[in-house]
């Protein structure tokens, strides 16, 4: 799917702004769709709506909300097609345009559209959008549904609050506040009636030079053509056919922090499109992750799209500000933890040469043995699981930032090891058929019964996430080492790059000791001190990312004070002492060659 332009043939403005809203029920109703609604919430889009009211009510409702708000359409399109586009609307959501549904989708993290019939537009057009924010074991991510039976059962007395205990809710079953909304940009933009649906720009490195090809899908008669601009925007190659292969001489690669963006230009009839792409390659050879033919070393986070009042919500400046920070503790590179980005951060990370392993947004799955209900309602989440893989897929092939593709995280895959590895080969192979260019595939595990586990060897990079020193021997960073090296001991027998995608301890900012104990700042360091001693040792781990980039909002509990506050950086992007040693530590690793013959390049 294209992201929108505005370009000599195409009209885009956004709706951004402040909408009216009220709150709902469990039930949709359609009167907060066709007319007005009365006395009216107002709200901020695109952002969650959870945070923005000093409300209890706004954070925790579970069930639908109603967004609206008025919009026109300037004279002198009417010829256009007319589409409004959703960046991304969590979790679910209905949209009509002057009372009529216009479209619907499923997943919170996605981009869809829809083309307004010129029929159906009025000078004053009246935009109604209902989101349900409820998640349960169908869903992606997974809700529990049954987590009040352990506040119901066992206890003497509790009939009396059991009712209140029992009313619906939103059980995540992952560890990030369940921020709802219009989370990313409304866009309403045109194109001609015949147009440019969507385009990939495949690309081999050969000597000095990239053999290039562009396909394109379009609507209507005739074909297109193509010119290649270098990134001053210089015409470099013109008049190419579609799927036409063509060379481009002394290439400038896409590298990790030194990025070349080229742009294909693409005519057809009436419209064009300009789509930015970058030369390089990934492979994997043996235990190594090649980026244009070199070994590379990942060395960066876990993150979450998570502020101050925003939520889940973008706020580009901030990414902006991530980004920078990134830079400034030398690190190269993120997983999108735990579902898609936003379209808009990985445009930055294109531009900024930072690498990018794309999650889908599955987290919280189990595969038990299933029966009646709990089956239909697996079903439901597998096929949805699939939707998800092609839809990232098909919206993310052209980054040349992203360099692989996650499926889900922590699936239990050591729980039910045969249903498990049933359950994802489908989708591993369904990945590298949907990616032109196959990426290598990954699933995110972390199981303690680690050997069980066929899920982990079978894919292409293996990923875990570790907390020996945090969750397990809590505290105890001389056991966390031993269970560390005692993991990779195993890991190593398979042949495949590793890497560490989450390991990290809690630390409140400002708490200092000089012997360093848990949550501290000290421990902090002295806990990544120790994992990383071990990760050094072994030339099959390709990369080491810390959770969590930045502390982050998620649901109330007595493991977390005041949210998940495992970041490098405090919620407001300031860095603990942890990003004073990364920076340190990462200043001697260089982005290629780290563990070849550990001095790099
Ligand atoms: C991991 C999860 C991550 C959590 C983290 C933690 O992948 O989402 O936030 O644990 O507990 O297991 O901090």
């Amino acid at each position: 799917m294209l992201y929108p332009q505005m370009n000599e043939k195409r009209f885009l403005t956004d709706l951004n702004g402040i909408w009216d809203f009220c709150l709902g029920g469990e039930e949709f109703e359609e009167k907060f769709m066709t007319a007005p609604i009365g006395n009216p919430e107002k709200i901020y889009v695109p952002a969650s709506y959870n945070d923005q009211k000093a409300d209890i009510r706004f954070r925790d409702h579970y069930g639908f909300v109603y967004y609206q708000r008025y919009f026109s359409v300037p004279k002198g399109l009417e010829n256009n097609r007319m589409v409004i586009r959703f960046g991304a609307v969590t979790h679910n959501c209905v949209v009509y345009v002057n009372g009529k549904e216009v479209t619907r989708h499923t997943g919170g993290f996605l981009p869809f559209e829809a083309e307004l019939d010129s029929a159906l537009l009025k000078e004053k057009n009246l935009l109604s959008v209902a989101v349900d924010n409820r998640i349960d074991l169908s869903t992606l991510p997974v809700g529990n549904e049954n987590n009040t039976a352990m506040f119901a059962d066992g206890l003497p007395n509790f009939e009396s609050v059991r009712k209140t205990v029992l009313k619906k809710k939103n059980y995540p079953n992952f560890d990030f506040f369940n921020y709802c909304g219009i989370n990313r940009p409304v866009k309403l933009y045109t194109t001609p009636k015949e147009y440019i649906k969507d385009v990939y720009v495949d690309t081999k490195i050969s000597g000095e030079n990239a053999n290039v090809k562009v396909s394109a899908e379009l609507v209507g008669e005739g074909t297109a053509t193509v010119s290649i601009l270098d990134k001053q925007g210089n015409e470099i190659i013109s008049n190419k056919e579609i799927n036409e292969e063509f060379i481009i001489g002394n290439v400038n690669l896409w590298q990790p922090n030194n990025a070349y963006l080229y742009t294909a230009k693409i005519t057809f009839g009436d419209d064009c499109y300009y789509q930015k792409f970058g030369v390089r390659e990934i492979e994997i050879t043996g235990d190594k992750f090649l980026i244009n033919g070199r070994p590379f070393y990942f060395k960066g986070f876990g993150k979450h799209e998570d502020s101050e009042i925003h939520g889940r919500g973008i706020d580009e400046a901030l990414n902006v500000k991530d980004i920078a920070l990134m830079k400034w503790i030398g690190a190269n590179s993120f997983r999108t933890s735990h579902y898609p980005y936003s379209e808009e951060m990985l445009n930055l990370c294109d531009e900024e040469g930072i690498v990018v392993i794309g999650e889908a947004p599955a987290v919280g799955l189990s595969f038990p043995e299933a029966h009646g209900e709990l089956l239909d309602k697996l079903n439901a989440r597998a096929n949805h699981h699939k939707q998800v893989i092609e839809d990232m897929i098909a919206r993310d092939k052209n980054h040349p930032c992203i360099v692989a593709w996650s499926l889900a995280n922590e699936p239990d895959t050591a729980g039910s090891p045969d249903r498990a590895l049933d359950y994802f080969k489908p989708l591993y192979e369904l990945a590298h058929e949907c990616d032109p260019q196959s990426r290598p595939v990954t699933v995110v595990v972390c199981n303690n019964d680690y050997v069980k586990d066929k899920v982990a060897p079978f894919v292409d990079l293996i990923c875990i996430n570790r907390y020996y020193g945090w969750y397990i021997f809590g505290g105890d960073l001389n056991a966390a080492e031993q269970a560390m090296t005692v993991e990779m001991d195993y890991f190593a027998q398979f042949g495949k790059p590793l890497m560490i995608t989450e390991y990290g301890a809690d630390t409140v900012a400002g708490v200092h000791n000089a012997v360093p104990n848990m949550f501290s700042e000290e421990f902090q360091v002295e806990y990544y001190n120790t994992v990383n001693s071990v990760l050094d040792k072994y030339d099959f781990v390709v990369g080491e990312q810390a959770w969590n980039f930045a502390d982050f909002a998620t649901i109330q509990g007595t493991l977390r004070v005041d949210g998940n506050k495992k970041g490098i950086f405090t919620r407001d992007r300031r860095p603990k002492l942890a990003a004073h040693y990364f920076r340190n530590r990462w200043s001697k690793i260089p982005d290629f060659n780290y563990k070849n013959d550990n001095k790099g390049e």
